[in-house]
Formats: structure tokens, sequence, C-alpha cells
């Protein structure tokens, strides 16, 4: 594109009829100066990752991962998912009645169901975190019950989890 340029350019140029050779050639290299200059110009722009338009190469938080690539783009100790399995047990201290159980990672519920009088249940839950330069997240495990005889009640705890790992842990509600 930017040779099409150039020698449209200079073919126009040599078309000027009239002019000395000397100041037609002097014409043609400032055309040739100021394309080179407005071309180095652009291709800047468009491969600086601070300042790019395009977001397989601009990168908002300076860490390195493209935005296209990157999971947390306006975090720079962050960039890709870790996966980390969950094995929660949930026994119930309700002898009479049974209960209703909610399992929360963080603030989101992931798993509930129905819990038999003195019965327990086993549930493996996936959990998904950023990781990055910090190889590592923490997760908060909140397990709660609604019913039985006893009122409601909550239990939890906060894991520590790396990507590809499974942890098991034990709750009574
Ligand atoms: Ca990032």
């Amino acid at each position: 594109m930017l040779f099409y340029l150039i020698t449209v350019l200079l073919s126009m140029g040599s078309n000027m009829e009239g002019r000395p050779k000397k100041e037609d050639s002097r014409i043609e290299l400032v055309i040739i100066a100021v394309v080179i200059v407005v071309a180095v110009i652009l291709a800047a722009w468009v491969l600086t990752p601070s300042i790019s338009p395009l977001a397989g190469i601009h990168d908002t938080d300076g860490d390195g991962r493209a935005d296209l690539r990157d999971a947390a783009p306006d975090d720079r100790t962050k960039w890709t998912w870790g996966v980390a399995t969950i094995v929660v047990t949930i026994h119930s201290q309700h002898l009479v009645n049974e209960t209703h159980y909610k399992v929360y990672l963080n603030e989101y519920l992931k798993k509930e169901g129905d819990l038999a009088p003195g019965g327990h249940v086993v549930k493996f839950i996936s959990a998904r975190f950023l990781i990055g330069s910090i190889d590592s997240a923490q997760i908060v495990v909140t397990v709660t019950s609604t019913g039985g005889e006893l009122g409601d009640h909550t239990d939890q705890d906060t894991l520590t989890v790396y990507d590809g790992q499974a942890y098991a842990l034990s709750f009574t509600v």
C-alpha cells in the first residue's frame, strides 16, 4: 500500500511539465519523506500497546497481555482463570425436621437443596478465580440452612485455592 502510494505520487511528480528537473526531484523527495513520516506515525499508533486502537494489541493495565487475551484487562496482577474443585460435605444438626441448605462461594450461590433430618450431603463445586502474578485466590465458602427445629444456621470457612487443585471442607448447619 505504502509503495503503491509512493509510485502514484512519483508518477504525478514526473508528469509536471515546465519545471526544471532539479526542482521536480526535490518535490519527489519531499513527498516521499512526508509519506514515510505519516506511515511511521500510523504504525507507531497501531503497534504501541498503551495507545493502540486494536484490542489484539491494546494493553490497558500494562501487564504485557493484550486486552483480547487478558481475563482481567484492568488489573495488572491478573490475566487468566484458575479452576479448583471444592468438595463440600454438609451435615444437618436438625434431628427431627428436614432443612433447606444453600452453598455460596464468596457471594455467589452455587448449590442448594434439601437435607434429611440428621443426614448429610456431599457436593462437588467448581470454583473459577483470576490469577496472574499471584497464583492463588481466597474463597469464602458459606453454607446456610433454613427450616428445621433449631432455626436458621450459617457455617463459614475461608480457603486459599490454587489452579488445578481439589479441596475438601465440612460444614454443620
Ligand atoms: Ca490484566
